[in-house]
C-alpha cells in the first residue's frame, strides 16, 4: 500500500502508540512518511474525515503534518483491508520527560492552533462522530454497559464505578459550558502526545481524525488531563498518578497567554479552561470504564486489563484536578 503513495519503498515498519488506527512509518526515496489505516469500525466515514483534515490544512498551512495524495490525486486509497492515506513525516517527536519550557509551548501551540482556526467557519467541517465529546452520553453507555454487564467485570471494579457515579455533576456543568461557548473548529485528541516536540520548542500537532465543529475547551481538557501529570495513562500503581502543578500551570498559562494575545477568545472560553482538565479527565475515566466492562471492544489493549489501569489511573488522577468550588 505505501508504494501506492510513494512509489519506491525502502523501509517501513508499526509506529507509534495510538489506541484506535494502525500507523507505520515508510522510508522511500522522496523521505520518511507515515501510513495509517483508519480503524472504520471508529470511524464509518474515512472521506468525511479526509475532507475535514484537507479543509484545516488549507486553511492552516501550518502546525500541522503534510498530507500526501498517491500520483493521482487521491488522499484516501481502499483495499481490502480499509482505508489508508499518508502524511509527510515531521521532524520531531512526542516528549518523554517535557520540561517545563516544553510544557508551556505545547499550551502556546494549542492557543496558536485555536486562534488560527478562529476565523475558519466550523460549518465547513462534518460532525464524523455526533457527539464525541460528551460526558452526559458517555455516562449513559457506562449506566447500560453496568447493567448489562456481557463479561461480568462488575464486581471487578466498585469503585471506580462509584467514583464515576459520584463525579456526574461534571456532566452538567460539561453541557452549561458547551452552552456558552462558541462554536468551533477543534482537534478534538489534543493529548500531549499528540504534540511533537523538537528539544523544547513543541513543532507541531498530529492526529487530525477527530477534527470537529466543537468547543476549544476540550482540547485543552484534554492537553491538561494528558500532560499535567508524568503517570502513563494506564500506570497500573495509582499512588503514581497525581497532577503536578507547576506542569498544570506550564500548559495552561501557555495556551491562555498565547490565545488572549491572539484576541480572539471570548471570556467564557477562558473561564471554561479552568475545569476543562477535570471535565475531560472525567470523560475519558468513563469511556475507559466502559470498555473495560464492554470487553475491550473499542481501545486497543496490550496487556489483560489494560483498559481496567487505564479507567483507574484516570480517576485517580480527577481526584487531583483542580475543579469548580
Ligand atoms: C484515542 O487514537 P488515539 O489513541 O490517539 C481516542 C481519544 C482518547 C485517546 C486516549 C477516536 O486516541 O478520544 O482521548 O485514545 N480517539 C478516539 O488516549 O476515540
Ligand atoms: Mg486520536
Amino acid at each position: 500500500m505505501a508504494a501506492r503513495f510513494t512509489g519506491a519503498v525502502t523501509a517501513i515498519r508499526p509506529f507509534g502508540p495510538g489506541h484506535i488506527n494502525e500507523t507505520f512509518l515508510v522510508e522511500s526515496p522522496t523521505g520518511d512518511h507515515i501510513l495509517q489505516r483508519v480503524n472504520s469500525t471508529v470511524f464509518p466515514d474515512p472521506a468525511a474525515v479526509t475532507a475535514n483534515i484537507l479543509t484545516v490544512y488549507r486553511h492552516l498551512g501550518a502546525l500541522m503534518p503534510e498530507p500526501v495524495a498517491t500520483p493521482d490525486g487521491e488522499w484516501l486509497v481502499r483495499d481490502g483491508s480499509g482505508a489508508w492515506r499518508m502524511w509527510r513525516r515531521v521532524d520531531g517527536a512526542p516528549a518523554e520527560t517535557p520540561t517545563q519550557a516544553a510544557l508551556n509551548a505545547a499550551g502556546s501551540l494549542l492557543g496558536r492552533f485555536h486562534a488560527l482556526l478562529a476565523n475558519l467557519d466550523p460549518a465547513t467541517l462534518t460532525e464524523t462522530l455526533p457527539g464525541f465529546h460528551d460526558p452526559g452520553r458517555r455516562l449513559e453507555a457506562l449506566r447500560a454497559v453496568i447493567a448489562a454487564d456481557p463479561c461480568g467485570r462488575v464486581a471487578t471494579v466498585p469503585e471506580e464505578i462509584g467514583a464515576a457515579l459520584a463525579a456526574e455533576p461534571l456532566v452538567d456543568l460539561a453541557a452549561e459550558l458547551s452552552a456558552r461557548v462558541p462554536r468551533r473548529v477543534a482537534h478534538f485528541d489534543a493529548k500531549l502526545d499528540n504534540v511533537l516536540f523538537a528539544g523544547d520548542a513543541a513543532v507541531c500537532l498530529v492526529d487530525f481524525d477527530t477534527l470537529m465543529p466543537g468547543a476549544w475547551f476540550w482540547d485543552v481538557g484534554d492537553l491538561l488531563r494528558s500532560g499535567s501529570t508524568a503517570a502513563a495513562e494506564d500506570e497500573p500503581d495509582v499512588d503514581r498518578v497525581a497532577v503536578v502543578p507547576w506542569r498544570y500551570r506550564a500548559l495552561l498559562d501557555g495556551y491562555r497567554e498565547t490565545l488572549v494575545a491572539a484576541g480572539v477568545s471570548e471570556l467564557a472560553e477562558l473561564e471554561a479552561t479552568e475545569v476543562a482538565g477535570a471535565i475531560v479527565t472525567y470523560e475519558q475515566a468513563v469511556r475507559f470504564l466502559t470498555d473495560w466492562l464492554a470487553g475491550d471492544v473499542y481501545y486497543r489493549i496490550s496487556r489483560p486489563a489494560q483498559n481496567r489501569d487505564r479507567a483507574r489511573a484516570q480517576f485517580r488522577l480527577l481526584a487531583s484536578m483542580p475543579v469548580p468550588t
